[in-house]
């Protein structure tokens, strides 16, 4: 494939964009580099958009968190298209929710039973390369559904999406996680740290992750919450219901309080369905 030397506009925003979130600027010229541009057309562009000043205008405002208005709807019901879903717990700062009706007993049970038998070990993203790797910290089995797989599918793409407060097109493919006896996810954040290497291929598509919604598809028999360390706050697995949690604001700013870890599953099995959406347009 001939290299490139033409920046398209989603190309500047991109380079804006990862400079002012502090990203190294060598790591954004390798990404690019990795996308066919040419090399010294690469270095030149990130050095000119970083020389006039463009990231630090877009720069993510210093200092503490600013909370804005939560994606998730105000109310002790949120109506989507075709569901009533209960809030059981709102956490102003960080935002965090629990909710219940997220997913019927059938919803649930069609998820399982597609995802059994498909499940490979979990991996995460190296911080250093961006690549995905089998880690001790993600003891789990997951598949992930292409986005709008099928009508079902597509359906809880729609109603999460009206509940997450941002486009169907920005969410990740649902993932369903099954943990074991022993299974665990360690303490980690869901956004992509901006400062590892590894976080630029992994935001070159659809930008920083913005929230999260884990969740529950059964009812675990010991263990298996879903822990806040930072807020003393553990959520229990009940079937159809979730935790929804977001970390990155309109500035691009992230919420170290949502540090959140699945506690080790002590009896039986846990089954999991997330959906992480992103702050711009996703594959
Ligand atoms: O299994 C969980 O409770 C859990 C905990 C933390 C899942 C995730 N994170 C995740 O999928 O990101
Ligand atoms: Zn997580």
């Amino acid at each position: 494939m001939p290299t490139s030397r033409q920046l398209t506009p989603e190309w500047r925003d991109w380079i804006i964009e990862n400079l002012a979130r502090g990203c190294a600027p060598q790591a954004l010229v390798e990404e690019m580099v990795r996308k066919h541009y040419d090399r010294d057309f690469a270095q030149a562009s990130v050095q000119q958009l970083g020389a006039h000043g463009f990231a630090v205008e877009r720069a993510p405002a210093a200092g503490a968190y600013v909370y804005e208005t939560p994606r998730l709807p105000p109310g002790n019901v949120v109506r989507t298209h075709d569901r009533e879903v209960r809030v059981a717990l709102r956490l102003a700062r960080p935002v965090v929710a629990v909710l219940h009706d997220v997913l019927s007993a059938a919803e649930c049970a069609e998820l399982l039973r597609r995802a059994a038998g498909q499940l490979a070990r979990s991996t995460t993203i190296d911080p250093a390369g961006g690549s995905y790797k089998v880690v001790a910290e993600r003891s789990s089995e997951g598949m992930c559904f292409a986005r709008a797989a099928d009508p079902f599918i597509a359906g809880l793409e729609r109603r999460l999406a009206e509940l997450m407060g941002c486009p169907p097109e920005h969410g990740e493919g649902l993932q369903v996680l099954r943990y074991g006896v022993g299974g665990e996810y360690r303490p980690h954040h869901d956004y992509f740290p901006p400062d590892d290497p590894g976080s630029v291929a992994a935001m070159a598509t659809g930008g920083q992750r913005v929230a999260s919604l884990v969740m529950y598809l059964n009812a675990v028999e010991g263990g298996g919450a879903t822990i806040f360390p930072e807020l003393g706050l553990e959520v229990v697995p009940q079937p159809g219901s979730a935790v929804y949690f977001e970390y990155c604001n309109s500035r691009g700013q992230l919420d170290a309080r949502t540090l959140h870890g699945g506690a080790p599953v002590t009896a039986g099995e846990k089954w999991i369905a997330t959906k992480w959406v992103r702050q711009r347009r996703y594959g």
